[in-house]
C-alpha cells in the first residue's frame, strides 16, 4: 500500500518537470547563453530517412544547423565564425554572408549552391556532423570567443522524437 503514494509523488514531478519544459520551449539539457546575437536556433541533428553519406543521393544535406541574428538592429557577416561538434570536428565560414536583425542560415551537410535568398550555406562535406544519439554544438565569433554553446540527447531534448531540436525561439 506504501508504493502508490510513491508512485504518484514520482509522477507529479515528472508532469510538472515537463510543463517546465514546455513552458521554457525546448529545454536543453545543458547550455551557456553569451550576450552574442548570433546563436544556434536549433538542429536537425537526424536526417529524415536511413543516414546515407553518398555526396550522390545521399541524405546528409537534410541535417542542418539554423543559426539566427537576435540583434533588434545589428547586422551580422558570418564570415569568420566557426561551428565546431564535440568530436573537435569543425566548419568556418570562409565567406561573407550577412545576416539582417531576424534572418537566419542554415548550415546544411552535403554539397550544393551556398544562397543568401535561400538562406542555405553547405559544408561541402557528406559525412554527417551531428551525431543522433547526442552531441555539442559549439559558435565561435571569428575572433575566438564563444557565441552559442548548446549540449544535447536524442532522449533527453527531442521530445517528439523528430530529430529536431529547438533551442531558441
Ligand atoms: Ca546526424
Ligand atoms: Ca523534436
Amino acid at each position: 500500500m506504501n508504493i502508490r503514494p510513491v508512485l504518484a509523488t514520482a509522477s507529479a514531478v515528472s508532469v510538472s518537470a515537463f510543463a517546465a519544459v514546455a513552458l521554457l520551449g525546448a529545454a536543453p539539457a545543458y547550455a551557456t547563453e553569451y550576450s552574442s546575437a548570433l546563436k544556434v536556433r536549433g538542429v536537425q541533428y537526424d536526417a529524415p530517412g536511413r543516414d546515407d553519406n553518398r555526396c550522390s543521393g545521399g541524405n546528409t544535406a537534410q541535417e542542418y544547423v539554423t543559426l539566427k541574428n537576435y540583434s533588434k538592429s545589428a547586422t551580422i557577416n558570418l564570415k569568420g565564425y566557426l561551428v565546431k561538434d564535440a568530436a573537435g570536428n569543425r566548419f568556418t565560414f570562409t565567406r561573407s554572408h550577412t545576416l539582417q536583425p531576424g534572418d537566419y542560415v542554415r548550415l546544411r551537410g552535403g554539397k550544393g549552391t551556398d544562397s543568401d535568398a535561400k538562406n542555405v550555406v553547405y559544408r561541402n562535406n557528406c559525412n554527417f556532423l551531428w551525431n543522433n544519439g547526442g552531441d555539442t554544438i559549439y559558435l565561435y565569433k571569428p575572433s575566438g570567443p564563444h557565441s552559442d554553446t548548446h549540449k544535447y540527447t536524442k532522449s533527453a531534448n527531442d521530445r517528439d522524437g523528430n530529430g529536431y531540436i529547438g533551442f531558441h525561439s
